[in-house]
């Protein structure tokens, strides 16, 4: 197949464009490097420098003799990147240019501003460069389990049936998001829905939860070919987070009271699934597919408690400690998302073993002289 990676120098973007270009896939990543300029901005770098595209393509080819073609494009820029279709003519696209981090977006105004432009505008410019360069092209696009917030009631995936006053509806689930970032997110599948609802394209869209995890298979073949990994409080997702600051020795800080509960994944299986979600195309016209994309449930104490036992047993005196949670979200919750769409495509999840918490402290270690501790505590507040 021709897959496109729109923000494929990404902590996902990255091994999904190694990952289909390993079977055989044509592959081309695009980014703009928007993520590594906000990081640069706000003092949040990855804990070691990556290469860009460019070199680390040539890695590839050098290690592996796949080829991975890249470009430097602005995908919110609908006019080149129809033209980049019509050129590539991509059977899939799989869509994670987006600002990503939900603090980030809380910042202020400018931020806010440009989380929605961005976010929206390479959504929107990926849905017209498929109705007018590549009709075919299926759209994967990663959404977030962030979508549908905490509700009181069952999670679906991604529709729900009401019944009010005697009639039924097929509805879009209801969706709340936590931060200004995961409300871009749900603009997102309302657009996506839309045109999907017109026009008929061949859209799934993938709400995903927390991604942790340092690597993957074809990037353990060499220190170049890793992705960046974040451990700051801007762009760091929880359990990447807790792992340095259990090697850095500092106090893991657990939001509130630590009962908020998410669905998380190994990076490992966000790769599997986008490529699952790929290799089965939606079969419903006019309707968007929608699979929540995580494999265990976690609330944020349980992680810290894992992470600091499997500190201890290297040797490592992990703290705990409850910070002021900046955030505003519900500490307490039910949560039960359904989660079955992508276990039926054949997913086989990795699950967050001691082993693999283990190896990722482990590899912390080894470059421990690379943590800042200043990019620990939380610097954005959602007040
Ligand atoms: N948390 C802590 N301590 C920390 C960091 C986070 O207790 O040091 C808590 C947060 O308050 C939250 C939970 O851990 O309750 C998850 O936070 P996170 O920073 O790992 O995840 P989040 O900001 O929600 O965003 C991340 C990715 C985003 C993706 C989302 C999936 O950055 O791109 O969409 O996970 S989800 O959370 O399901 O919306």
């Amino acid at each position: 197949m021709r897959v496109l990676v729109l923000g494929g120098d990404g902590y996902l973007g990255w091994p999904t464009a190694m990952h289909f270009a390993a079977r055989g896939h044509e592959v081309l990543a695009v980014d703009n490097y928007l993520r590594r300029r906000l990081a640069a901005e706000t003092n949040s770098q990855p804990l070691l420098p990556t290469d860009d595209l460019p070199s680390r393509c040539d890695a590839v080819a050098s290690l592996s003799g796949k080829s991975i073609a890249c470009r430097d494009l602005d995908c919110t820029d609908g006019e080149a990147l129809a033209g980049l279709f019509r050129d590539f003519a991509p059977d899939t696209v799989i869509h994670y240019a987006e600002q990503p981090s939900a603090p980030y977006s809380m910042m202020g105004y400018d931020q806010a501003r440009l989380t929605l432009q961005n976010n929206i505008g390479t959504t929107l410019s990926v849905i017209w460069a498929v109705l007018r360069a590549a009709p075919h092209c299926h759209i994967v696009k990663l959404g977030t389990m962030g979508e549908y917030g905490t509700p009181n009631i069952d999670i679906e995936e991604g529709w729900i049936e009401i019944e009010h006053k005697g009639r039924k509806e097929r509805f879009l689930y209801p969706r709340q998001g936590g931060s200004l970032y995961h409300t871009s997110k749900i603009c997102d599948t309302d657009l996506l829905a839309f045109y999907t609802r017109l026009n008929g394209i061949a859209v799934t869209d993938l709400m995903q939860g927390p991604v942790y995890g340092i690597s993957s298979d074809e990037a353990d073949r060499d220190a170049r070919l890793r992705p960046h990994f974040h451990y700051d409080d801007i762009f760091g997702t929880v359990i990447n987070r807790f792992v340095v600051q259990a090697a850095a020795g500092v106090p893991l800080t657990v939001y509130g009271s630590g009962s908020q509960v998410r669905g998380y994944l190994d990076l490992r299986d966000t790769l599997q699934c986008v490529e699952l979600a790929t290799l089965n195309p939606p079969t419903k016209k006019f309707e968007p597919r929608i699979l929540n994309q995580f494999t265990e449930l976690f609330s944020v104490r349980d992680l810290a408690e894992r992470v600091k036992q499997v500190g201890d047993g290297l040797g490592l005196e992990v703290g705990i400690r409850s910070v002021p949670n900046p955030r505003k979200e519900r500490e307490e919750h039910f949560y039960q998302p359904a989660h079955d769409g992508l276990a039926t495509l054949g997913l086989k999840p990795h699950v967050l073993s001691d082993d693999r918490l283990a190896e990722m402290i482990e590899f912390v270690l080894r470059h421990r002289d690379a943590v800042d501790v200043g990019k620990i505590l939380p610097r954005v507040s959602w007040a």
